[in-house]
């Protein structure tokens, strides 16, 4: 189903939804006048303030893409595949293409923004960007039949973890792959 198609029923849906909220909230017995506390209508009042401009300041920043203005120093092409990440500096493709890349160790400057574009061969997974500390830094789906940009800046120096992280089969929890920041 086209892009298009699937946001037109989930819009047609939402106002299905809301149509329903306004029904029950027409058909309800309202408050008898000034039964309603002057401050919890201020507080809902503020509170529709605050996400009204909070959307309005944020929205038109999705979608959210880090680094956008810089070019990347390193693209790294990465292939996600039951149960294991394939990192290369040239694109994967084809099967052979993969194996070769299981066995690369890369290696990514200190300090610049470099660029993963992340596709899976088979289902659904994460790619998630663990610093030498632990500390997850960034993460990304990594999708069949998308190329998915994940640029990020490294400041710490060490060896960095990819692990999946989206559920994806038996070994799931060892789908890992390592690569070197320096
Ligand atoms: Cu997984």
């Amino acid at each position: 189903m086209p892009q298009s198609t699937i946001l037109l029923l989930f819009f047609l849906g939402s106002l299905v939804i809301a149509g329903v909220f306004w029904w029950v909230w027409r058909t309800s017995r309202q408050p008898a006048p000034g039964s309603v506390e002057p401050l919890r209508r201020w507080i809902f009042v503020g509170l529709l303030l605050f996400v009204g401009i909070f959307t309005a300041l944020t929205l038109w920043r999705m979608p959210y893409f880090l680094y956008a203005e810089e070019l990347p120093e390193r693209v790294i092409h990465v292939v996600s595949r039951q149960f294991a990440f394939a990192l290369s500096e040239r694109p994967i493709e084809t099967d052979a293409e993969y194996a070769a890349a299981l066995g690369q160790t890369v290696e990514l400057p200190l300090g610049k923004v470099v660029e993963f574009r992340v596709t899976s061969f088979d289902v659904n997974h994460g790619f998630a960007l663990y610093s030498p500390d632990g500390r997850i830094v960034a993460q990304v789906q990594a999708m069949p039949g998308y190329v998915n940009r994940l640029r990020w800046r490294f400041d710490q120096p060490g060896e960095y973890v990819a692990q999946c992280l989206e559920y994806c089969g038996a070994a799931h929890a060892n789908m890992q792959a390592r690569f070197v920041v320096r």
